[in-house]
């Protein structure tokens, strides 16, 4: 399977997040992708860099204000004074319910609580360069499905599926998928079908295509009641206005097992096929994984090839968008288990 690769993902490398009130070094490590490259390698799939600009595609699934933020945080950060380039910027002041967001404040830690979910979400020097080339990497995987590729593989870091119109979180910054899914449609499909198989809700996908007929979202994760995002990701939220019908939650309990998984990965695919897509874009956490430290679900390694063939049962053109998973030694052989399951399938 084609890969497009993220060659800039090394330079978003910030050194710790919050967890339970302390510092932590980050669960989303450039070494992630490096065992998915691996496995890659070892197994046979072409690795090539992205050659198309989601330049043109951003403004079409994020906003305007916020792309520009995003763009120049890092420097605007420095700005402020030349020693934070050893010190991470994050926010503590978020504009909840009654207070103003359509005023952007001068403020740069205001601006950045403005612009996020959480304070997950580190920024580094290289996070723009790193989210760009990554959303250039979903545009590139898409435009081959669109040309006629049975199926390609975005391999990339940070991921994108918390990140919402406006607004960063859950270590993601550009919606990759939502890029993915956006380009598809451009490039003259008249539906698509979005299924996000990541432990964590895809609120930030679910939000940009809340109202929209065209792209159908499908996800199957924790239950927010505890599992993050919290806010997001119930099974009563099925879209509106135009959207009313085309997006579809399947929260499970933490503690799932797999025959539960898989029985929701059932539903989500008689949904899928009702809808007539041209297309599959699949955002691929792993973090649903057995060993994976922040999550509670239990498949195996060989439970991603079993994901990977029945996906391909489908018969859709699928553009696969690396998202969480953080059982960072394994990452790889239960990314390329699915990318390889559904070659077979
Ligand atoms: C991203 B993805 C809070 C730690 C929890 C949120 C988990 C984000 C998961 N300080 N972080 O969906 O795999
Ligand atoms: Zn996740």
């Amino acid at each position: 399977m084609i890969t497009f690769y993220n060659p800039m993902h090394r330079g978003h490398a910030p050194a710790h997040e919050f967890f339970r009130g302390e510092r932590v070094p980050c669960f989303e490590s450039p070494a992630r992708v490096d065992y998915v490259e691996e496995a890659l390698r070892a197994r046979g799939h072409a690795m090539v860099p992205p050659d198309i600009d989601s330049g043109p595609v951003l403004p079409q699934v994020h906003a305007p204000r916020y792309l520009a933020f995003l763009q120049t945080a890092w420097p605007q950060w420095l700005a402020l004074d030349p020693a934070n380039s050893e010190v991470q910027p994050f926010p503590s002041v978020w504009p909840v319910r009654t207070l103003r967001s359509d005023v952007e404040p001068e403020n740069f830690i205001a601006r950045l609580g403005l612009y996020s979910m959480d304070n997950g979400t580190p920024l580094a020097h290289g996070t723009w360069d790193a989210a760009k080339a990554g959303a250039d990497a979903a545009a590139s995987a898409a435009v081959r499905v669109a040309q006629g590729a049975p199926a390609t593989f975005c391999c990339s870091r940070p991921p994108g599926h918390h990140a919402g119109p406006d607004f960063m979180g859950g270590y993601c910054f550009l919606n990759n998928a939502a890029v993915a899914a956006q380009v598809l449609r451009n490039q003259g499909a008249q539906r698509v079908a979005l299924l996000d198989v990541d432990y964590h809700h895809g609120n930030g996908t679910q939000s940009i295509f809340y109202d929209r007929a065209d792209v159908l979202f499908v996800s199957i994760h924790g239950d927010p009641r505890t599992e993050y995002p919290f806010y997001l990701g119930h099974a009563d939220e099925h879209g509106e206005g135009p959207g009313a019908g085309y997006n579809v939650n399947l929260p499970l309990p933490a503690g799932a097992t797999a025959q539960a998984w898989f029985g929701a990965l059932e539903q989500a695919c008689a949904r899928i096929a009702a809808h007539g897509a041209d297309a599959l874009v699949v955002s691929l956490g792993l973090d649903a994984f057995e060993g994976d430290p922040i999550s509670r679900f239990a498949l195996t390694s060989s439970d991603f090839s079993r994901l990977g063939e029945r996906l391909a049962q489908l018969r859709l053109p699928a553009v696969f968008v690396l998202e969480g998973g953080y059982a960072a030694a394994e990452l790889g052989t239960n990314a390329v288990n699915v990318l390889d399951g559904f070659g077979r399938g």
